[in-house]
């Protein structure tokens, strides 16, 4: 009986660790939430849990089709503009991420997008980058610390002529444990499984239960 509180105990030290885990403060990161028709695009001032400056254009499968779902945006509007998002949460080290093509069969000099983080200086990606047939949908990321609160804004800062880079999938999650910690938490709580089973079969059958 004494091994069987140990290994529920066990497990309970294991479980919060898991319910810790990556935690994503971008609200409507991959901008699905915005119901826009197959093929169609609009341009809106805001989105979900986004605002734009002035506005921001979402597409679902116009030139090019979404890395994540079915939407995705575009800051070259009729001309260059931003989006921002303040985001608010337990402070920490976090990983910013997210997804970014040429629009499909542009120039060079139209794609360029930059982001900044909290007043960082910013960070400019497909820079001199033209389009192909299709999108190149490429991975950005990065750690940073997090005080509780910081503006993450993202800009078209290319030549403005209503062609630009494509944007999809933003996040910025709380560091998770290393996949190999992972993998020797989840040995231990299958061999604690075992044991608790086995532990709590001999105890309900030495007693009859
Ligand atoms: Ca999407
Ligand atoms: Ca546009
Ligand atoms: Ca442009």
């Amino acid at each position: 009986m004494k091994n069987f509180y140990k290994s529920v105990m066990s497990i309970l030290l294991v479980a919060p660790i898991y319910a810790s885990a990556a935690v994503d403060l971008v609200t409507n990161g991959s901008f699905e939430a915005d119901l826009q028709d197959n093929g169609s695009w609009n341009l809106y001032s805001t989105l979900l849990g986004w605002s734009g400056a002035p506005d921001i254009e979402l597409r679902n499968n116009v030139a090019g089709s979404a890395f994540d779902g079915s939407n995705f945006i575009e800051l070259d509007t009729n001309s260059n503009s931003s989006i921002s998002q303040l985001l608010i949460g337990t402070p920490g080290l976090y990983q910013l991420s997210f997804w970014f093509s040429a629009r499909p069969g542009t120039a060079s000099d139209t794609n360029d997008l930059s982001f900044t983080l909290d007043g960082s200086a910013p960070v400019t990606v497909l820079t001199g980058v033209g389009g192909g047939s299709d999108h190149n949908w490429q991975n950005y990321s990065a750690l940073f610390n997090f005080d509780g609160e910081a503006l993450l804004t993202f800009s078209a800062v290319g030549r403005s002529d209503s062609l630009g880079g494509s944007l999809d999938m933003i996040s910025m999650t709380s560091t998770i444990p290393e996949p190999k910690t992972v993998e020797m938490l989840l040995v231990g709580f299958l061999l604690l499984s075992l044991t608790l089973r086995r532990t709590s079969k001999a105890y309900f059958s030495r007693n009859k239960l």
